[in-house]
């Protein structure tokens, strides 16, 4: 591809020739590229330290702290990508959600939004709402020279999952109660969240973020059907939104077998996909023209150092026809994962892959 061939917009960065972002594209790559979800954060000992009485919430909204604990792991693991330091609920705060991240528990709502005239509640997000994420960006990107950044933001549904039970939930009873009770407010909150989400990356692609991932970490607590018609609309709106910028969306969520193949129409460029379906099976269900992330089973990384590779080379040959593939966990990496179990699975999957 020429130079004249790149997508308008505020790209291209200096990341623009990475493995990661080449990959994304489906493009010819030096190597398979490796990036953890929850990279940064408590498996590393240099992030607890910089984090000691910080509330959760607070360090997000450092600029400096926040690239710095961005930084940790592209340091220590030689990971091809980095991953925004923030959370999913960020941007809720930003707009005036009264709500706080509990330690050892997680995101708590005070008040559940689960009525109409609690809509209101939900305004629109502007840049200004969030001046310390675009200053966090430009300090970030300009550390990281051709290291892509990825930022990210919460899907509509787990983001409607933790302001409607107003924290953490296996069952999401109270926000299926309003799906199937009243989907016409269910309709109407989850496009209220598309826009704040998508208003969210519009911040960080402008800031300088060279790929996004939306994460819909909960939905596989859904059927095909109901993912279809309750949830899809919003999350496609997302994707479209961001569109005309051109940097790689990235499509995760756990549990999500059934979901593949709407997550492939939903409109990403990359499917991430947890360790329970093969590649190869999963490439089948998502369909030709996406690019696959994934998908070592995170708890892998406890066993021993001749165990990761061996359920590393299962996972690198279900990926041998992909289209284009981004070796990632297939979900977040446990608090007390070694990180020097990470630093070698980094450094095999790119020797085992060299080109
Ligand atoms: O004090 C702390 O250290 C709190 C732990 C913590 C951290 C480090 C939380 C609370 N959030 C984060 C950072 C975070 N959250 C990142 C950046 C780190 C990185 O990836 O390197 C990201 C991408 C998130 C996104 C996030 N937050 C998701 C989607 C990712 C996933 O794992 O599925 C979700 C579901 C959340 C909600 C959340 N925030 C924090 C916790 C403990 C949870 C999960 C709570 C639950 O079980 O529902």
């Amino acid at each position: 591809m020429s130079a004249n061939d790149r997508p308008t917009g505020p790209q291209p960065t200096a990341a623009y020739d990475s493995a990661f972002l080449k990959a994304c594209r489906r493009e010819p790559v030096p190597h398979t590229p490796v990036w953890f979800m929850r990279q940064a954060g408590r498996s590393l000992p240099e992030y607890r330290k910089v984090r000691e009485g910080i509330p959760m919430l607070e360090s997000c909204m450092r600029p400096e702290l926040v690239t710095e604990i961005t930084l940790q792991p592209v340091r220590r693991h030689n990971v091809d990508a980095a991953i925004f330091f923030s959370d999913i609920v960020v941007p809720l705060k930003a707009i005036g959600i009264d709500l706080d991240i509990k330690p050892g528990v997680g995101p708590v709502v005070e008040n559940p939004v689960r009525t109409r005239a609690d809509l209101a509640r939900l305004r629109d997000l502007t840049p200004d709402d969030v001046p310390y994420i675009t200053e966090a960006i430009r300090l970030l990107t300009a550390e990281l020279g051709e290291t892509p950044l990825i930022g990210f933001a919460g899907a509509p549904f787990t983001l409607a999952s933790y302001l409607v039970e107003g924290g953490p939930s296996r069952t999401y009873e109270n926000a299926k109660a309003i799906m199937y009770g009243d989907p016409q407010l269910w309709a109407d909150l989850l496009d209220r969240l598309a826009e704040i989400t998508a208003a969210f990356l519009k911040v960080q692609i402008e800031a300088g973020a060279s790929a996004i991932q939306l994460f819909d970490s909960w939905v596989g607590a859904l059927a095909p059907a109901d993912y279809r018609r309750s949830v899809m609309p919003a999350s496609s709106k997302v994707f479209e939104a961001v569109r005309p910028y051109g940097v790689p969306r990235i499509h995760f969520g756990v549990g999500t077998g059934e979901l593949l193949g709407l997550m492939g129409e939903a409109g990403a460029d990359v499917v991430g996909v947890d360790w329970r379906v093969p590649l190869d099976e999963a490439a089948r269900r998502v369909g030709p023209g996406k690019a696959l992330q994934g998908n070592l089973d995170p708890t892998v990384l406890f066993a021993s150092t001749e165990a990761v590779e061996a359920k590393t080379r299962e996972v690198l040959d279900s990926a041998a026809g992909l289209e284009g593939h981004v070796f990632n966990l297939g979900h977040g990496v446990m608090p007390s994962t070694d990180p020097d179990a990470l630093t070698r699975l980094v450094e095999h999957v790119h020797t085992r892959t060299a080109r």
